[in-house]
């Protein structure tokens, strides 16, 4: 039997736990589950090679309902743990995933630094421009006018824009999805995974419950004009015009990613040695 005749190992349904989503009816992120599990099938990953892990939102319940390896941290602190994870087991294929909240407001800093660092990781962002979870609050990513009972007559704050901030901040891969495009966001979430360095998916995934208008983002996206290049001042002035609903990859770069200068790894008795009081 040759290798075309040969049935995929691996099925989508072979990534996904017995856990029953809790999200609400609707919700974006049943959909970017789907395509992350396709995303591990198409690349034929064992699950059991792949760890996911998240920090605290709805969105970051996903680690859960996967059956790969998982850790659901702290609120904000997931790329820490991943970061920490990749290092320590380069051997696993590490996918970090959470909400706009979660990795722009109390994460910030940890998104500044994991695309500064380059490390062979992906980052998953399901953005829907609020707090679901907490019940309805303002984002970094939410518009500044979106008015609402939390903050009447909106933020008036100019929204953060995760694409440039990644773009200047190092990040290796850089790409735009939508929930609504499973198939899509599926194809860019296996190009992610594959490139190698800190590979930053934003995914446009609707918060139906508290921002209901979201459900007209089907209507509002529509293919990047340009194609993706691998130069960094080509993919700056595409994002010059970017009207926040254009989907593809923006940016794949060549940058070499980081590894540990010392490939030998400290046991755990060594380092107590080196401690002891
Ligand atoms: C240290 C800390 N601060 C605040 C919270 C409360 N909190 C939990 S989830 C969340 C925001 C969730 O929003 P987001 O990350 O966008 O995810 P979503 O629920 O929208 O998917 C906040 C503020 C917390 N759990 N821990
Ligand atoms: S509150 Fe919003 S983000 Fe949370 S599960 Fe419901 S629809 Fe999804």
């Amino acid at each position: 039997m040759n290798d075309m005749t040969q049935q995929a190992e691996f099925t989508a349904a072979d990534y996904k736990s017995d856990y029953k989503p809790v999200w609400c009816p609707g919700c974006g992120d049943y959909t970017v589950l789907n395509s992350v599990t396709k995303a591990l099938a198409t690349l034929q990953l064992p699950p059991h090679e792949v760890a996911v892990i998240s920090g605290i939102g709805c969105s970051s319940r996903i680690p859960a309902y996967t059956a790969c390896y998982g850790f659901h941290g702290v609120h904000g602190r997931a790329l820490a743990a991943g970061t920490g994870l990749k290092v320590a087991r380069p051997d696993l294929t590490v996918i970090v995933a959470g909400g706009d909240g979660d990795g722009y407001s109390i994460g910030g800093n940890h998104f500044l630094h994991a695309c500064r660092r380059n490390v062979d990781l992906t980052y998953i962002v399901m953005d829907n421009h609020v707090y679901g979870m907490t019940k309805g609050q303002p984002s970094p990513t939410t518009e500044p006018d979106w008015d609402n009972k939390l903050s009447p007559g909106g933020t008036r704050i100019r929204s953060f824009h995760p694409m440039v901030i990644a773009l200047a901040a190092g990040a290796n891969f850089i790409a735009r999805a939508f929930s609504g495009d499973p198939n899509g966001t599926a194809a860019t979430i296996a190009q992610a995974i594959r490139h190698p360095g800190f590979s930053f998916v934003e995914i446009l995934s609707p918060c139906v419950t508290f921002r209901p208008e979201q459900r007209g983002w089907k209507e509002m996206v529509h293919a990047a004009p340009v194609a993706e290049t691998g130069d960094a001042a080509r993919a700056a002035r595409r994002l010059m015009s970017d009207d926040g609903f254009n989907v593809g990859v923006l940016y794949a770069g060549s940058r070499t990613p980081y590894t540990p200068a010392t490939a030998e790894r400290v046991g755990l008795e060594q380092l107590e040695a080196e401690f002891a009081l």
